[in-house]
């Protein structure tokens, strides 16, 4: 099982390394859909070079108001809908935590915060997403979850794992995009 799971991940990566390494900026985008609830929406990736903080740009839709996780996760596995993306993405084996935590995963975004219209919509930029080098996030998961992500601090079991954020709300697969 996690012999044909880090195949299937050096397949994805040598695939996504045939597609973006030529480029100096790489970007990625994922479209998030869900089987549900009515959330969808779009998250964006270019890191202009090796290196360089990468830029994050999301929107979106049919969230219920307020605080809700934001994970990279290991697999970009819809069969099973938001289920198969499995654990979140964690290449240096670290415990969950927030964005500015010293001990968090890769893709730790902590919460987005959707409006009364249940519309999340934000630009940031992080310096431990990759979209060049082996552990680039193409090919992986994004996940907006149902509940509010406790960033590692809420002392239940799941804390240091997932944040307690409960079910998977909307997921999409991060997908090298085409480049200026
Ligand atoms: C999705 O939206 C429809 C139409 O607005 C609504 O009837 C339904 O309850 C919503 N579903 C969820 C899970 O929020
Ligand atoms: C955000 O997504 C919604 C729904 O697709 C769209 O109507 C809106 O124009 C988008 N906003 C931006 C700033 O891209
Ligand atoms: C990851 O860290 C845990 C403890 O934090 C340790 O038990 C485990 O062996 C580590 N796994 C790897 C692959 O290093
Ligand atoms: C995000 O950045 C884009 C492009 O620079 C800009 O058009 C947009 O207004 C920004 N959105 C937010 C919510 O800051
Ligand atoms: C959710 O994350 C946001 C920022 O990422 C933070 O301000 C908020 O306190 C977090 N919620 C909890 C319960 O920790
Ligand atoms: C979470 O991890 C930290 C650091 O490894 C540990 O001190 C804490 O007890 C853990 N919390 C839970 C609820 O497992
Ligand atoms: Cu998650």
């Amino acid at each position: 099982m996690r012999f044909s799971a880090t195949i299937a991940c050096a397949a994805t990566f040598i695939a996504s390394a045939l597609a973006c390494a030529d480029a100096k900026s790489v970007s990625a985008v994922a479209y998030l859909t869900s089987t549900t609830t009515n959330a969808t929406g779009t998250v964006r990736f270019t890191q202009e070079r090796k290196n360089a903080p990468t830029v994050v740009s999301y929107n979106i839709t049919g969230l219920a108001p307020g605080q809700h996780g934001f994970h990279i996760h290991q697999f970009g596995d819809l069969s099973g809908g938001c289920l198969t993306f499995g654990p979140h993405f964690n290449p240096f084996n670290e415990t969950h935590g927030g964005p500015d935590a010293e001990h968090r995963h890769v893709g730790d975004f902590g919460n987005i915060s959707a409006d009364a219209d249940g519309n999340a919509l934000f630009n940031l930029t992080s310096k431990s997403i990759k979209l060049h080098g082996r552990n680039s996030v193409i090919g992986r998961g994004i996940v907006v979850h149902v509940g509010e992500d406790d960033l590692g601090l809420g002392g239940s079991p799941l804390s240091n794992t997932t944040g307690n954020a409960g079910d998977r709300a909307a997921c999409g697969i991060i997908g090298c995009k085409l480049y200026n």
